[in-house]
């Protein structure tokens, strides 16, 4: 496994800019990152790189500056919204952003680009809402093989509606749901596997030893981060209820080798410039820790 970051890890500030993600990188190779996931989930909301319209040449630059240093892309992350809810309102855009999401990630060599499934609330055929994520993911998949990427499929949470008082049922939040629709695509593309979200699956109270070992050699990505299973924190490991011992052997039983990849951007959303580094730098040492309970 290596270890890795998300470039949200030190990406808004509070002025309401935002970290260019070259000069991200930079900032991770100096407090001790060498592989980076690159994280375009804001690029329209935020007119990121991706939205410009040199959004090819910026990651050409980008993948010779990485070159540079020495440092690698494994990861990265498309924008997401309910992909199979055909009103939501900035669908086209989105899905641009996805599109130029996938081909930026095959010009930057990364290995496994994360998207996220749709859901249908209270639509009770599950059947159903699978095999429109199906239909979803198969022209991405074809893109992705083009670019000589794989696509990662994140498990999810139920979200709580606070006002009804209702926790609502979402598609991939089970394991095996997960795996049924990776097994579907799997059966025409070669390029599609999980990414396994911790948190997420905190927040949903699985035991995820059990959740990975089924998941098995399907698992392709991680993102890495906890919580107290309340609210989706994305917090650094050990600052939640996660509990990170067992599951490090556990990835190491599976025998995953990809990316061990930092999704922790609330951890350093309001630490100011100043002492950033520093928090960087920690989160490095808890990486490490993190992977020497996998030896
Ligand atoms: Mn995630």
């Amino acid at each position: 496994m290596k270890l890795s970051t998300t470039t949200a890890i030190y990406r808004f500030r509070q002025d309401g800019s935002y970290v260019p993600i070259g000069e991200c990188a930079k900032i991770l190779y100096r407090t001790g990152y060498r592989d980076i996931d690159i994280n375009f989930c804001k690029a329209d909301q935020m007119k990121m790189e991706l939205y410009e319209n040199e959004w090819e040449s910026w990651a050409k630059r980008l993948k010779e500056e990485l070159d540079r240093m020495g440092m690698t892309a494994e990861q990265s992350h498309t924008p997401f919204y309910n992909v199979i809810d055909p009103s939501f309102p900035t669908r086209e855009h989105t899905e641009e952003m996805v599109r130029r999401s996938i081909i930026a990630s095959g010009i930057l060599g990364v290995k496994a680009v994360v998207i996220h499934g749709g859901t249908d609330y209270f639509n009770p055929d599950i059947e159903d809402i699978k095999r429109r994520n199906v239909e979803y993911f198969k022209p991405h998949l074809e893109l992705a093989e083009k670019c000589s990427v794989s696509i990662a499929i994140e498990n999810m949470f139920d979200m709580r509606d606070h006002q009804l008082g209702i926790r609502k049922r979402r598609y991939l939040t089970a394991a095996s749901e997960l795996i049924d629709l990776v097994d579907t695509l799997k059966n025409d593309f070669d390029n599609v596997g999980i990414c396994w979200d911790f948190g997420h699956a905190n927040e949903a109270a699985w035991r995820q030893d059990q959740a990975l070992k089924m998941i098995g050699k399907r698992l392709i990505a991680t993102h890495v981060n906890d919580n107290y299973g309340v609210i989706d924190d994305h917090l650094l490991p050990f600052l939640g209820t996660v509990p990170w011992e067992p599951l490090m052997k556990t990835l190491k039983e599976i025998h995953y080798d990809g990316s061990f990849a930092f999704e922790t951007h609330k951890f350093t959303q309001y630490i100011p410039d100043e002492i950033i580094e520093e928090a960087l730098k920690f989160s490095v040492v808890v990486g490490n820790y993190l992977l020497s309970l996998a030896k």
